[in-house]
């Protein structure tokens, strides 16, 4: 079974209500029409958001481009804009519990993970601020006597920052602070379904120093904002995370003015696992990788890749310990999965399930919604004798589900991995380190973990091969992302002398 924790009535039943920064003040949608954010573990109206339509989204471009073309920002030393980005850290490390409670009831996770990524996530503000003070280009004085080459990182304008709902502010904080280390000005628009944190973090940006018009936030949804922010000519740059097909939708829109394209989209990611890996510790990391954050997660473990010889044993394992997984009220100090973002995705996950065991794949464990009084619960499920055509096996279910494929050569292990249209993660489990060098260099992979999986850092660049998207986030290149190099030849003296 699973160990169910049901949802408390919430002690706060205050809805919170949620203006749009625009230019440096707060106010309401031109048509005052609102957005209702029904928490997905409680059932009830938590937050209210303005409702963004086009004309607002222009003002806010339009708020963006000034600040950028006249504004203090690009033009200040690298060194005061660095000092803006650290006292921003320091304030959402000081209201990374209000921050973490807003994440957990709009998004439904729980509570410890929410608190966990507030913490990363100040750690990547810090290490933006770092960066900025590291930004240069390069000069050349090997092109002969009279010549002197000089290339410049300038900030590349104004970015668009489209987010998703799994990680609200984890994600926001993946993409803004670089874009602001390097000089531009943006238009924020956080996922419709959990825009709280981000219109928070306006706050605190305002607070720590943010000239007016450089972060204009709005809320609201991909139809009605989302897509002018990514077709409007005064946009430069596009950084968007979400689904593959919203994705490929931005770059069709940016190529009307050609504007410069950051994708993070979906994955299927492949956990490979040879008969001598360390069992233990990979039992822990597939059940981790499967069910953190309910499975919506671009980068969740959902395709084991397990060697023929243990695959039972394996199994059997994971699904004891699944039936150890705490699942229920995200409010909860010791829930581990949470709720579902909404009830028609609850369906599609549910739908997933039940199209695989139609097609021959076994429940070996879960397989069911669960009710829990209120909100929408799915339960930790795994799907065995998958075959690789099965959808569970190529597309993002996006849910606590884990579908189990099997192997007996490393060739056909790395074929399985490579099988799909995605590329975002992946891991290897070997004690041989000649087996996991193979399997991760074959693998087509913007990350591949070996013998540990989801570790994460600030320094270390994540996104993903193919359809997974383009571009990388974090690491010490992402400010560079949202520069032009410009290349100044200069010659001296007489031109033929
Ligand atoms: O994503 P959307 P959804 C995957 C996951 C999930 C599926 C659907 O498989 O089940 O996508 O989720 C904005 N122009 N991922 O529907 O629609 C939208 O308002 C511009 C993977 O929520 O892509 C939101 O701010 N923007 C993923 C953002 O795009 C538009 C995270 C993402 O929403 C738009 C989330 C438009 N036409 C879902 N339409 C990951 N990589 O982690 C929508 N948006």
């Amino acid at each position: 079974m699973t160990v169910l924790v049901k949802p408390k009535a919430l002690t706060d039943t205050k809805v919170r209500e949620f203006q749009m920064l625009i230019d440096g003040k707060w106010g309401n949608a031109a048509e005052g029409r609102t957005l209702e954010r029904v928490a997905p573990g409680h059932g009830v109206t938590v937050s209210r958001y303005q409702a963004a339509t086009k004309a607002d989204a222009e003002r806010a471009i339009a708020a963006a481009r000034k600040a950028f073309d006249d504004g203090p920002w690009p033009r200040m030393t690298a060194s005061e804009r660095s000092l803006i980005l650290l006292k921003a850290a320091d304030m959402i490390a000081a209201r990374a519990d209000e921050l973490a409670y807003l994440d957990c009831i709009e998004s439904g996770k729980p509570i410890s993970q929410a608190k966990g990524e507030l913490g990363g996530a100040a750690d990547i503000w810090r290490y933006a601020a770092a960066l900025a003070r590291d930004l240069h280009g390069e000069s050349y004085n090997t092109l002969g006597d009279g010549t002197l080459g000089v290339v410049l990182r300038e900030a590349i304008g104004v970015v668009s920052i489209i987010t998703p709902w799994n990680f609200p502010f984890l994600i926001v904080s993946q993409k803004l602070p670089f874009a602001l280390a390097a000089g531009c000005t943006t238009v924020v628009k956080p996922s419709e379904l959990t825009s709280g944190s981000t219109l928070v973090l306006g706050e605190i940006l305002e607070a720590a120093g943010v000239p007016a018009g450089v972060v204009n936030i709005i809320s609201g949804t991909g139809p009605d904002v989302g897509a002018i922010m990514t077709s409007h000519p005064d946009v430069d740059m596009i950084s968007f995370t979400g689904s593959t097909g919203v994705g490929k939708l931005t770059m069709t829109n940016a190529a009307q003015t050609l504007k410069k394209v950051s994708l993070e989209l979906g994955g299927k990611n492949p956990q490979i696992v040879f008969p001598d890996a360390n069992l233990d510790d990979f039992i822990d990391a597939a059940v981790f990788g499967a069910y953190f954050n309910a499975g919506e997660c671009c980068n969740a473990g959902s395709r084991l890749i397990v060697h023929k010889e243990i695959a039972q044993d394996v199994i059997a394992r994971i699904a004891a310990m699944s039936a150890k997984v705490k699942v229920g009220d995200p409010l909860d100090p010791q829930t581990q999965v949470g709720a579902i973002i909404t009830p028609q995705h609850l369906e599609k996950i549910v739908g997933y399930v039940s199209a695989a065991s139609g097609k021959g794949a076994t429940v070996s464990h879960g397989g069911a919604a669960l009710d829990l009084g209120s909100g929408q619960f799915m339960s930790p499920t795994i799907l065995s004798s998958v075959t690789p055509d099965m959808a569970v096996a190529r597309e993002e279910v996006f849910g606590p589900v884990l579908s189990v494929l099997t192997f007996e050569t490393t060739d056909e292990a790395i074929r399985l991995a490579n099988s799909i249209d995605y590329g975002l993660s992946a891991g290897v489990w070997s004690r041989d380190f000649d087996t996991c060098l193979t399997v991760g260099r074959k693998v087509r992979a913007g990350t591949v973990w070996m013998n540990t999986f989801m570790d994460g850092a600030s320094e270390l660049p994540f996104g993903g091969y193919r359809q997974s998207g383009l571009g990388r986030e974090l690491g010490r290149h992402a400010v560079e992302d949202y520069t032009e190099t410009k290349t100044l030849n200069m010659h001296i003296g007489g031109r033929t002398g």
